[in-house]
């Protein structure tokens, strides 16, 4: 199946697919959007994604948006070798209600400490013009960039958004407790730990990780998705921020990611 990807190295949407379809070891085509330079924003992509974000799936020419049901429909065309998705109803909905809980906590909260501590210094060097050209562009994220400005995000903003993680972390600490572990729905992985994955990466990342030093159950589950053969491929050189950002592998070294 012809598979090309539209998708950004270090985007943590794109990581969700691309370790689905490493997973299923389907072959794919990747072409690489350059998020800040506004890739994305350009007429030919918005025809395929009016939604102006990455990533994007063309199957074969059916074009397929929105991370989670790009892996909802990877996991459909093609259960083998590995299925994802729970064979029994009730299991399929409390997945896809782990899921609902994912995008609406993490995966948003997630992008307030990465804007302030990795990409500020970009939006910092444009005009005030340029940036509120920038930001007015984006059809799903100009009141984000508004809000955010070019001074960042406030230390409120940024509480909030920890605030967030935490209680992340205590519902995967639930989750795995009632299942038994170490994935959310118990002895397999299911396409929610895909979708929790690249958040938990991402505050690794930041040099964030203590927040879960109380929490043995996150730390398993983080290790167990790790060690997944599809970890790997999909989080090359250059997925994640301190390997593009120099400034903030400086900042993380003098001990202030907050
Ligand atoms: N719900 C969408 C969100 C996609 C999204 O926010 N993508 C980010 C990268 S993870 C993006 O393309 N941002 C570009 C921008 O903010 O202009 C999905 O899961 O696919």
């Amino acid at each position: 199946m012809p598979i090309t990807l539209y998708n950004a190295p270090q985007s943590t949407c794109s990581q969700r697919v691309r370790f689905v379809l490493n997973a299923k070891q389907i072959p794919f085509d990747e072409v690489k959007l350059d998020l800040l330079a506004g890739d994305q924003l350009k007429p030919d992509y918005l025809k395929l994604n009016p939604n102006g974000v990455v990533p994007t799936l063309d199957h074969d020419g059916a074009v397929v948006i929105d991370s989670s049901v790009i892996i909802e429909y990877l996991d459909e065309v093609a259960p083998e070798p590995e299925s994802f998705t729970p064979r029994d109803p009730a299991k399929r909905a409390e997945m896809r209600a782990h899921m609902r809980f994912i995008d609406e906590m993490p995966a948003g909260a997630v992008r307030v400490p990465t804007f302030n501590l990795a990409f500020l210094p970009r939006f910092q060097a444009m005009s005030t013009e340029e940036f509120r050209a920038f930001a007015e562009s984006k059809p799903l994220r100009k009141e984000f960039m508004l809000r955010m400005g070019q001074k960042g995000f406030p230390q409120k903003d940024m509480d909030e958004a920890l605030d967030r993680m935490r209680r992340t972390y205590e519902r995967m600490e639930e989750a795995t407790a009632r299942s038994g572990g170490p994935w959310l729905m118990g002895k397999s992985p299911t396409l929610a730990d895909i979708s929790l994955m690249p958040a938990i990466v991402r505050m690794d990342d930041l040099g964030l990780s203590d927040m879960w030093k109380d929490k043995p159950a996150v730390a398993r589950w983080y290790e167990a998705i790790r060690a997944q053969p599809a970890f790997k491929p999909t989080y090359y050189f250059g997925s994640l921020l301190t390997e593009r950002f120099p400034h903030l592998k400086e900042r993380l070294a003098k001990g202030v990611a907050q």
